[in-house]
């Protein structure tokens, strides 16, 4: 028995349409799951599945947004009965806005909230539902160094991914006893478009957190694969509530001075 095979397995992932989403999407194809990717752009859905076709993965596409209780329900009973059951769910679906917190609108924070913390919450509920009915189930919530850690100008992406991880711990608690997993990937800093604005064109932010991380390097999307695997199939089948991080050490050290090699 192969404890890391997923074949016969059907993953939803939000967000699955670029960045890490696609390279854990990519992750358990490998393993052998049949993809159900979510997003809300059109365009950036057709490039994905183009791109999921190419690497020679089965992907089907659905249009939703995540925050909004209706479109969730009715995608998540049209993915049940048009494509099958949902056996991993990955809420990875984020956005951020570097703001600093002295000039940050109402709106703008809400707005992190409900996509990074509320929509974890409706997406998982739903999908919730059909998983205690059949006894199984893998949910993995996408946290953040910002689970641990604060930066200045991400007070609500940090309160998002801080909560996010507590509710990862309930959710745990709550839906052990019906066989499903719930546990959390925490990323370190990787390189994609998200984190581009305080990584490119010299940016001071990229020397930084090279020299913060121990690995000495930003992480690459498909550093994310492996774990990804793990939490979604037979092998952390007594896992529960635990969020792994994988930082290339960050939250192991507590930095050194810049003269130290
Ligand atoms: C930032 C970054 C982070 C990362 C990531 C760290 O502005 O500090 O964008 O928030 O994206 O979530 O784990």
């Amino acid at each position: 028995m192969n404890l890391f095979d997923l074949t016969g397995k059907r993953a939803l992932i939000t967000g699955g349409t670029h960045g890490l989403g696609m390279s854990m999407a990519k992750g358990l194809a490998v393993a052998g799951a049949e993809l159900i990717i979510n997003g809300h752009s059109p365009d950036k859905m057709e490039a994905a599945l183009n791109e999921y076709t190419q690497a020679g993965f089965q992907a089907k596409g659905y249009l939703f947004d995540v925050t909004n209780d209706e479109q969730v329900k009715q995608s998540i009973d049209k993915i049940e009965k048009e494509v099958g059951p949902i056996d991993i769910l990955i809420n990875n679906a984020g956005i951020i806005k570097r703001i600093p917190m002295a000039e940050m609108s109402t709106a703008d924070f809400q707005q992190v909230i409900n996509v990074d913390l509320v929509a974890p919450f409706i997406v998982s509920r739903t999908v919730g539902h059909y998983m205690i009915q059949r006894k199984a189930g893998k949910i993995i919530n996408i946290c953040s160094m910002m689970s641990e850690l604060g930066r200045n100008t991400v007070s609500a992406y940090a309160a998002a991914k801080g909560g996010l991880k507590m509710l990862t711990k309930n959710m745990a608690t709550e839906w052990a006893k019906h066989n499903i997993q719930v546990n959390g990937i925490g990323p370190g800093y990787f390189a994609t478009e998200q984190t581009a604005p305080i990584r490119v064109g010299g940016h001071p932010f990229n020397e930084f957190i090279i020299s913060r991380t121990p690995a000495g390097r930003w992480g690459d999307p498909d550093d994310l694969m492996g774990t990804t695997v793990f939490l979604s199939s037979k092998a952390s089948d007594f896992v529960n509530g635990q969020i792994i991080y994988v930082d290339g050490g960050i939250l192991a050290t507590i930095g050194k001075p810049s003269n130290e090699a």
